[in-house]
C-alpha cells in the first residue's frame, strides 16, 4: 500500500471515475425512507474495530430494525468476533438483537486474519469484560435464510466481513437470492487493494462467497476502498466521543484510542480508516457518496489477483474475460455478452458529512 504506482493507479481511476459522472446516471440506491418504517437489516460482520463503529452506529439509529447480527471469522477469528459482536450489544443495550453463530472459516481457503490493523482481540487491543449474553442456537446461515424468508423483499443484508455466511445461506436455498432486497457491503475495489496489489481485505479472505453473491442477482452496493481510503478517524473525533462521557460513546473511543495506538506503531500517519461503519452510513443516507453503475465481478483463479474486484462499464463488444488457453476449453473469453450492471459502486465521499454522522450518533445523548 502506499507505493507510487497505487497512487497513480488511485488517481488515475477517480479522475476517470469523475469524468463519467456527468455522462451517467447517478442515482445511486435507493435513498432512506424519510419518516417510513424502520428498514429490516441482518448486519453480518467480523469486529474488527471498523465493525464495532458500525455495529454502534446502526444501534443508535432509529431508521433500522436490526433483525440480527451474524458474526464471521475474518479480522479475528470468530473465537474473538463473536465475543466481540455480543460486547457491541451488550455495550448499547440491545441484548434483544439476535447475535447467531457465522463461519469459522472461508468456503475453500485458509484463514488468513487482519491482526495488524486490529489488534489480536479484534478491537485494537481495548479489553472489555467478556460478555454474559449469549448468542442463540441457530447458526447465521440458517438464520439468515429464516428471517430473508420470514419477510421475502424486505431484508437488506449489510456485510461488514468475508461473505462467507451469505454464501452459505444462497447455497442452501436457491430461492432465497430473489428474496433478498439488497446487499451493501463493504469490501471490493477498482482501484488497488490493501492486502494485494489486487485485492481488498474482505474479498481477498473469501473470493468464492464473494464471487457468488455478485453472481446471484441481488441487487447490490458497493462501498469500497475507493471511498473508504477518505475516511481517517483523528483524535478530534475521539475527543468529541470522550466528551460525551456517555456508555456507547466512551467505548468507541476507548477503542478509537487503542487502535490509533496501533496504527501509529504499524508506521502510519493517519487513520485508522472506518471502512465499515461507512457502509452502514451509505445505507443510512446514500447522498453522502457518489455512485456509479458497474458490472462487477471477482477474480478466483488468480495465482496473484484473486479477490480482485473487477468493475465494468458498457462496452459494445460486450465484457470480456480474459482469453482462452490452449489446453483447457474452461476459460471464457466473453463474461457477457451485453452490459448489464450488478452494482452501485460508491466512487466518492463526502467524509466530513460522513463524520458528522458518525461521531454525532455515537456521542448523541439520547
Ligand atoms: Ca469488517
Amino acid at each position: 500500500m502506499g507505493s507510487q504506482s497505487d497512487k497513480f493507479t488511485r488517481r488515475t481511476f477517480v479522475s476517470s471515475a469523475m469524468a463519467g459522472v456527468a455522462l451517467s446516471s447517478l442515482t445511486g440506491p435507493a435513498l432512506a425512507q424519510i419518516g417510513g418504517a424502520p428498514r429490516r437489516v441482518i448486519i453480518d460482520t467480523d469486529p474488527g474495530v471498523d465493525d464495532a463503529f458500525a455495529l454502534l452506529l446502526a444501534m443508535r439509529s432509529p431508521e433500522l430494525k436490526i433483525e440480527g447480527i451474524t458474526p464471521v471469522a475474518g479480522n479475528v477469528p470468530l473465537e474473538f468476533t463473536l465475543p466481540n459482536a455480543l460486547r457491541m450489544v451488550e455495550i448499547a443495550g440491545r441484548t434483544d438483537i439476535p447475535v447467531a453463530v457465522g463461519a469459522k472459516v472461508p468456503l475453500q481457503r485458509r484463514l488468513v486474519t487482519a491482526t495488524y490493523a486490529h489488534g489480536e482481540n479484534g478491537l485494537g487491543g481495548a479489553v472489555f469484560p467478556a460478555p454474559k449474553t449469549k448468542p442463540i442456537a441457530e447458526p447465521a446461515s440458517s438464520f439468515i435464510r429464516q428471517i430473508v424468508r420470514k419477510y421475502p423483499g424486505q431484508v437488506t443484508l449489510i456485510t461488514l466481513g468475508p461473505q462467507t455466511n451469505l454464501a452459505i445461506a444462497l447455497a442452501s436455498d436457491p430461492d432465497l437470492a430473489r428474496m433478498i432486497k439488497g446487499v451493501v457491503m463493504m469490501g471490493g475495489s477498482l482501484s488497488g487493494g490493501n492486502v494485494t496489489p489486487a485485492a481488498e481485505f474482505n474479498v481477498y479472505v473469501d473470493p468464492e462467497a464473494s464471487r457468488m453473491v455478485f453472481q446471484s442477482g441481488i441487487p447490490i452496493t458497493m462501498v469500497g476502498l475507493d471511498v473508504t481510503r477518505k475516511t481517517a478517524l483523528t483524535d478530534a473525533h475521539v475527543k468529541v466521543l470522550e466528551d460525551a462521557a456517555t456508555p456507547v460513546s466512551l467505548a468507541a473511543a476507548k477503542i478509537a484510542r487503542n487502535d490509533i495506538d496501533l496504527n501509529r506503531k504499524q508506521g502510519n500517519t493517519s487513520g485508522p480508516n472506518m471502512h465499515d461503519s461507512l457502509a452502514l452510513a451509505a445505507f443510512l443516507d446514500p447522498s453522502i457518496l457518489k455512485w456509479r453503475k458497474y458490472y462487477v465481478d471477482v477474480e478466483t483463479m488468480g495465482e496473484l489477483t484473486a479477490g480482485e474486484t473487477l468493475g465494468y462499464l458498457p462496452n459494445e463488444a460486450g465484457l470480456r474475460g480474459s482469453a482462452p488457453t490452449l489446453a483447457t476449453t474452461k476459460t471464457s473469453a466473453m463474461l457477457r455478452d451485453k452490459f448489464v450492471p450488478n452494482t452501485d459502486v460508491a466512487i466518492d465521499v463526502d467524509s466530513v458529512r460522513f463524520f458528522k454522522l458518525l461521531i454525532g450518533r455515537l456521542a448523541s445523548k439520547t
